[in-house]
This record gives structure tokens, C-alpha cells and sequence, in this order.
């Protein structure tokens, strides 16, 4: 059945339609994107991070064709499918391909796949273990936190909710959390360069401006208005700005007002999404 999710603008706008424009040719990576989807954005900011050749190929997720379903059954982008040219699965095949989901395991793919091309974890064992459990955090604690206070439905729509500032405290408490893991100076999480833990949080980060339009602003304090947490927040903006700037970041994102349809049915706490029901059945990140 059709759903009203299903009904999102086509293909991507502005920055992003330029980039996937450039991105048609087909390589032995292909990425199946979502122009909107923040886990998209991840695994794409990585691709051209590392400056991995790939084919963007656009899928609306709500709709699922049986063509989508047999690379990834659970129905989601981002997927990934790659030529394996070391592939013999019968004594004639020589390339096949194979798929792969999660934005995550995608992550730590192409970390491993591609030893040569920028690293965006650090070489040490222990600090890349260290980097894990903070990128562990963003899904497990974060996503969660910020989609339950984006699809709260307060009781007055004065703004000043208890539920609504409870959910907005929490998810600022995770928030700091994460900053306060931070390398002190940065300006990313894992120090000067770009790393796995920006690219996690990062498409999360440039779309605070929802609960602007929706919630009654995000929360973080402006500079100099943090209180006790000043240095926190003063540490989140250096980190913001930094990933706000990035090249990757700009031209991944499409145009706001493609945008608002979708974050307004998370708002009204209306979209069929997966990740939206899993919000309201508490259960994390689908
Ligand atoms: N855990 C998945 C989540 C991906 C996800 O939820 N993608 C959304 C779009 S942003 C999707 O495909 N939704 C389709 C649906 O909910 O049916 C990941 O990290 O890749």
C-alpha cells in the first residue's frame, strides 16, 4: 500500500543534484540513495571523502520494488552493491555482484575495501576501538534521542511543554556526552582531519534546523550563553561549523525546502517510515 511517505520529491535538488549528476557513469560501486536520507548522506560523504568511483543510483525506499528488495530485504537505503572481481561462485563467473546494507557496516566496508584512499578512522588499534564506541553512540543514543524529541506531540503548542523540554534536555545531555569525548582542539571529533564519528552525526548535525521550524528551536545555548557548559558548547560549535563548511557536507545536502514535507510528517508525528515507528515502539534506530 502507498503510503504518504512515499510521496517525496523524486530526485535530488540543488548541491546534491550536481553531484549525483557527475556520478551516473556506471563503476563497479553503486550506491543506492535516498537524495533526503541522512544515512545516505554517511555512507555518500564517505565515498567522497575517500574519493571512491561510484554510480549514485536514486530509490524511493517507500516504494519497494522487488528489484530493491532482493539486494536488501529489510527495504532501506543507503544500499551498496559491489563488483567483486575476485568473485568465482561457479567455474564461469569470473565478476558478481554483491550487495550490502547498514549504514555502519558500509562505513567499516569501505575502510577495509579501500586501504588505500584516505583513512577516516585512526591506524591505532586501541584509539580505532575507542573511535567505535563514540560512533556506536550516535546510533544507539543520539538518532534515537533526537527522533524522539522531533516526533513529540506536545500538549499546548506554546512550546513550553514539560514532555517537550524533557525531550529536548535529553537530547542535549547526549548531545554534550558526545562533545565531551571530542579531541579538545579539533576542530573534528578525532582531531584535523575529517573521521567516521563526523561522518556518523554529521547529516544529523546539519539538519538541526528542524526543530527549529517544528520544536520550537534545538536548544544549544549561543556563544558565551552556555553557563557551566560554555566550553562544551563553545567545543560542538567549533565541530559544527567545521562539518558545516565541508566541501562533502554542502554538496550532499539538497535544497530546505524539499526537506520540510518529510521532517513535517516526523513533527506531526505522521510518517509510516520505519525509523518513525520505531520511535514511537521505543526501539532505537531500525
Ligand atoms: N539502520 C539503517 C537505517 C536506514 C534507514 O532507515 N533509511 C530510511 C531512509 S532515511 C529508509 O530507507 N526508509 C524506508 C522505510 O522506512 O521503509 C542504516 O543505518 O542504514
Amino acid at each position: 500500500m502507498a503510503i504518504a511517505d512515499a510521496s517525496i520529491h523524486p530526485e535530488a535538488t540543488g548541491p546534491a543534484k550536481a553531484l549525483v549528476e557527475k556520478h551516473q557513469a556506471e563503476q563497479p560501486l553503486k550506491l543506492y540513495a535516498g537524495w533526503f536520507c541522512p544515512f545516505v548522506q554517511r555512507v555518500w560523504l564517505a565515498l567522497e571523502e575517500k574519493q571512491i568511483p561510484y554510480q549514485y543510483i536514486e530509490v524511493n525506499p517507500y516504494h519497494k520494488q522487488p528489484s530493491f528488495l532482493a539486494l536488501n530485504p529489510r527495504g532501506l537505503v543507503p544500499t551498496v552493491s559491489i563488483l567483486d572481481t575476485t568473485a568465482t561462485t561457479t567455474p564461469t563467473t569470473t565478476t558478481t555482484s554483491h550487495p550490502l546494507y547498514e549504514s555502519a557496516v558500509i562505513l567499516e566496508y569501505l575502510e577495509e575495501a579501500y586501504p588505500t584512499h584516505t583513512p577516516l578512522l585512526p591506524t591505532s588499534p586501541y584509539e580505532r576501538a575507542k573511535a567505535r564506541i563514540w560512533i556506536d553512540f550516535v546510533t544507539s543514543r543520539i538518532i534515537p534521542s533526537f527522533h524522539r524529541f522531533l516526533q513529540y506531540q506536545p500538549s499546548s503548542p506554546s512550546g513550553t511543554d514539560a514532555g517537550l523540554q524533557k525531550a529536548r534536555e535529553d537530547f542535549l545531555a547526549k548531545l554534550k556526552e558526545w562533545t565531551r569525548e571530542m579531541h579538545p582542539t579539533g576542530p573534528f571529533f578525532l582531531g584535523e582531519e575529517i573521521g567516521l564519528p563526523d561522518l556518523v552525526l554529521g547529516p544529523w548535525a546539519v539538519r538541526f534546523w528542524v526543530f527549529d521550524e517544528y520544536k520550537g528551536g534545538v536548544g544549544i545555548p549561543r556563544a558565551g550563553e552556555g553557563g557551566e557548559d560554555e566550553s562544551v558548547w563553545e567545543r560542538w560549535r567549533t565541530w559544527v561549523s567545521a562539518v558545516d563548511g565541508r566541501r562533502s557536507v554542502r554538496e550532499t545536502l539538497s535544497e530546505r525546502e524539499f526537506y520540510l514535507p518529510i521532517y513535517q510528517r516526523y513533527a506531526d508525528d505522521q510518517a509510516q517510515s520505519e525509523l518513525a515507528k520505531a520511535t514511537r515502539e521505543g526501539r532505537g534506530v531500525p
